[in-house]
C-alpha cells in the first residue's frame, strides 16, 4: 500500500517533469540573429562561469587566455576543471548534464564529443535543445544599441515563437552619454542635456523599439551603487521616460541591480562580482508608481528576504530567479523554500540566463529538480493539516511556478 504522500511525491515529479517552461530571461537569439546564438560544447565551455573558475588553478597571464582561439580556450578549460580537477562545481555540472542529455560521451575527450555533436545542423540542434529542455518559451535580451543585433531588427528578422523579445535599457540608463549619438544618427533629437525634448524624444525612442520588437517588458541591469531617486541620469530617465512608457503600455519594468562592475577587468565578462542593494529604492519605486508593474531580481543573497517582504507590500512587483551567483542548488533550495512560504506561488522561482542556447536543459533540468523538491516537503507540511490535496492543485501550482505567474503578471493592469 503505497502512502498519500508518497503518490504526491509521484505527481509532483511528473507535473514539474511535464510542464513546459517560459523563461522569462535570457540571452539566447532567434537564429535570424546568426553568430549571436552561441551554441555548441565550445561555447559552453568558455561560458564566463568556467573561465572565472578556470584562472584559480593557474598563473597564466589572462592575455594569453585571450589570444587562444575558441578551441584553444576550450580545451585548456577542459583540462583545467575536468581532467586535472574533478568537475563538482555547478557550472562544470551543467557542462556534463548538457552532453549527457544530448547522448554525448560524458568523460570522453572533447574532440570525441566535438565529433558526436557534429551530426546536428544549427536548427536541428536548436531544436533538440528545446525538446531536450522542455522550454516553451524563453524571453531574450535585446540590446538596441548592439549595432549587430539592430542591424537585424531592421531587416532581416524572422520571428520564431519560442524566442520572446525584451527591451533592454542598459544602453540609455548606464551608458547614456555612450549613445547619445547614435540616438541622434538614428533621427531622434536627442541630447545630453537631458531637457523636455530629450525626455520626449527617449518616450519615442522607447515605443518605437517596444512596438519594432514586439518586447514583453524593458530591463536594466543596475550596479550595487544603484539609489532611486537620486540626482543620477538614470533617475531622471527612469522617471520622466521608462515608468511613463511602462505606465502607458501596461508592461513591467525589470529591475536587476547588484552587479558590481568589472571587480577584476583581466577577466573580462567573467570580472563583475556582486553587492548588497539598497532595497529603498525598488520600495520607493513600487510605492509611487502603482499602476505600474515591476520585476526585480538581486544578485545578493543578503538582499532576498526583504525582497520576499517587499513584494508581500507591492501587489505590482514580481520578484524572479536565482540570479547568476545565486543560480546554485543549495542557495535555489534556500530561495525557493523562502518564497513559497512567504508569497505562495505569486513569485517566479527561476530563470536561466542561458547565455549559451545548450544551457537551457541543465539550467532547468537542475532547478526543475529542485523546486519539486521543495514542493513536495510543503506539500507535505499542508498533507499534515488534513487538507484533500488535488492533482489538478499541483498541476495548476506546477505551471505557475514554470511561467504562469509571470505570463499572468503581464496580463495584469493596476487601475488605481
Ligand atoms: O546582466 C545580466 O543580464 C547578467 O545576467 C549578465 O549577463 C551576466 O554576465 C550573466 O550572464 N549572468 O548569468
Ligand atoms: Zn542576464
Amino acid at each position: 500500500m503505497i502512502s498519500d504522500k508518497q503518490i504526491m511525491r509521484i505527481l509532483v515529479d511528473r507535473a514539474i517533469e511535464e510542464t513546459p517552461v517560459l523563461d522569462m530571461h535570457t540571452h539566447i537569439y532567434t537564429p535570424c540573429f546568426g553568430d549571436l546564438l552561441l551554441y555548441g560544447v565550445d561555447e559552453l565551455i568558455t561560458y564566463h562561469y568556467l573561465i572565472a573558475e578556470t584562472f584559480r588553478y593557474t598563473g597564466m597571464p589572462y592575455a594569453r587566455y585571450w589570444a587562444m582561439s575558441k578551441k584553444e580556450q576550450a580545451d585548456f578549460i577542459y583540462q583545467t576543471l575536468f581532467i586535472e580537477h574533478t568537475p563538482v562545481s555547478e557550472s562544470c555540472r551543467g557542462v556534463l548534464t548538457v552532453l549527457r542529455k544530448l547522448g554525448a560521451p560524458v568523460g570522453g575527450s572533447l574532440n570525441s564529443i566535438r565529433d558526436y555533436l557534429k551530426r546536428f545542423s544549427r536548427e536541428e540542434f536548436v531544436d533538440k535543445v528545446f525538446e531536450l529542455s522542455h522550454v516553451d518559451r524563453a524571453v531574450m535580451t535585446n540590446d538596441p544599441f548592439d549595432e549587430q543585433e539592430h542591424a537585424v531588427w531592421r531587416s532581416g528578422y524572422v520571428a520564431d515563437r519560442r524566442f520572446v523579445p525584451a527591451l533592454r535599457l542598459d544602453g540609455l540608463l548606464v551608458y547614456f552619454e555612450k549613445n547619445v549619438d547614435t540616438l541622434v544618427r538614428r533621427g531622434y533629437r536627442v541630447s545630453r542635456a537631458l531637457d523636455e525634448t530629450t525626455f520626449a524624444e527617449l518616450r519615442r525612442f522607447l515605443e518605437d523599439e517596444i512596438g519594432r520588437m514586439g518586447a514583453v517588458y524593458m530591463a536594466v541591469s543596475l550596479p550595487d551603487t544603484f539609489r532611486y531617486p537620486d540626482d543620477s541620469v538614470a533617475t531622471r530617465i527612469i522617471d520622466e521616460c521608462v515608468l511613463p512608457v511602462a505606465t502607458r503600455l501596461n508592461i513591467p519594468f525589470a529591475l536587476m541591480i547588484g552587479v558590481k562592475r568589472q571587480v577584476n577587468p583581466g577577466l573580462l565578462l567573467a570580472g563583475d562580482a556582486v553587492g548588497k542593494t539598497a532595497i529603498e529604492s525598488i520600495e520607493r519605486l513600487c510605492a509611487d508608481n502603482p499602476r505600474t508593474k515591476f520585476l526585480a531580481t538581486l544578485l545578493s543573497r543578503e538582499n532576498q528576504h526583504e525582497l520576499c517582504v517587499m513584494a508581500r507590500k507591492f501587489r505590482n512587483l514580481l520578484i524572479f530567479g536565482c540570479w547568476w551567483f545565486l543560480n546554485n542548488p543549495s542557495i535555489i533550495d534556500e530561495m525557493t523554500r523562502m518564497r513559497l512560504e512567504l508569497l505562495g506561488t505569486s513569485m517566479v522561482p527561476q530563470h536561466s540566463d542561458a547565455r549559451v542556447l545548450d544551457q537551457l536543459i541543465y539550467k532547468w533540468t537542475h532547478s526543475r529538480s529542485i523546486i519539486a523538491a521543495v514542493l513536495k516537503d510543503k506539500y507535505a507540511d499542508l498533507m499534515d493539516t488534513g487538507w484533500p490535496l488535488r492533482e489538478e492543485e499541483i498541476r495548476r501550482d506546477a505551471g505557475l511556478l514554470l511561467g504562469g505567474a509571470f505570463e499572468a503578471f503581464l496580463k495584469l493592469r493596476f487601475e488605481e
